[in-house]
């Protein structure tokens, strides 16, 4: 269920890259959604913002729906339960798509990705099909990130890339822009990655559909307010995954996608 007014009267969008939808999975982020829809807001006035909460027991759903209730940019999906980020970004990227959107964004609601910097994102977008903001390009950063989260991030980067062969510096960013009709490419239906493998899994079906995706530097700050929904679960799902999906590419022709019976770059996942 969504609430909001004038999803389909988008005006303008962003000049050339369209109606834009910022995509903000919430879990309990009570203290954080109503500073980041301003700050979004203040920094690029013409996009709009879908709250995907999944029934929030700290009422972040209801303090959603009231900004929605005065702001004609703001609306709200409603899931019955916590789900998981990826599963929530598949319900709001098919949202964008059925209300014709030309180009989603993904952020956190816990200001770790600056809206300030959004920009800057959609600037690229021009001439890509997806745009990631790497903490570990050059000119990226973290802000106070205590010393094994770092060592953790740039771990499991380094394994993407050597396990899967993709130049990204921060395939597990999650600051990112795509293009709606290059999303279409992507199979989103069988999307099974909850965590942060969900934005190893969507930068690597890209790299296999020969999507166009360009890095830019930001800079990630730690959360300030609400507790993270990190954990030793969401690390193992990353990592067997790609370790899984490696595996997987090696038993096909290195460099090429398994292709379908019509010879279309549709993958199939393991
Ligand atoms: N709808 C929904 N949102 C979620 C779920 N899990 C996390 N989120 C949201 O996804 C965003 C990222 O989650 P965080 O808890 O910040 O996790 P993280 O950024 O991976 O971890 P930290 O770096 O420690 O903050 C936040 O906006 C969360 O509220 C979920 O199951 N459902
Ligand atoms: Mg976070």
């Amino acid at each position: 269920m969504s609430q909001g007014n004038g999803a389909d009267d988008h005006g303008d969008g962003y000049p050339g890259v369209g109606r834009v939808l910022v995509v903000v999975p919430t879990y309990n982020e009570a203290d954080n959604i109503g500073v980041i829809v301003d700050r979004v807001h203040r920094a690029a006035p013409a996009v709009e913002i879908l709250v995907v909460d999944d029934n929030s027991p700290d009422g972040t759903g209801a303090i959603a729906d009231r900004m929605a209730g005065v702001d004609r940019r703001v609306h709200v999906l409603h899931r019955p339960g916590k789900q998981g980020l990826g599963a929530a970004y598949v319900a709001g990227f098919g949202w964008a798509a059925e209300h014709g959107y030309d180009a989603v964004v993904e952020m956190d609601a816990d200001g770790s990705h600056a809206p300030e910097e959004l920009p800057r994102l959609l600037d690229a977008a021009r001439d890509a099909d997806v745009v990631i903001g790497s903490r570990w390009t050059s000119g990226g950063q973290v802000v106070n990130w205590p010393w094994h989260r770092q060592l953790l991030s740039r771990g499991g980067n380094l394994y993407t890339r050597v396990a899967l062969g993709m130049p990204l510096s921060d395939a597990t960013g999650g600051f990112r822009v795509y293009r709606v009709p290059a999303l279409a490419r992507l199979d989103l239906d069988s999307v099974a990655s909850q965590g942060y493998s969900f934005q190893v899994e969507l930068s690597w079906r890209a790299h296999r559909a020969g999507l166009r995706t360009v890095e830019v530097p930001i800079t990630f700050a730690e959360r300030e307010r609400g507790t993270s929904k990190m954990s030793p679960v969401i690390i193992g799902e990353a990592l067997w995954r790609v370790t899984l999906w490696s595996m997987a590419d090696r038993r096909v022709a290195p460099g090429r996608g398994r292709r379908d019976s019509a010879g279309d770059q549709r993958l199939r996942w393991p």
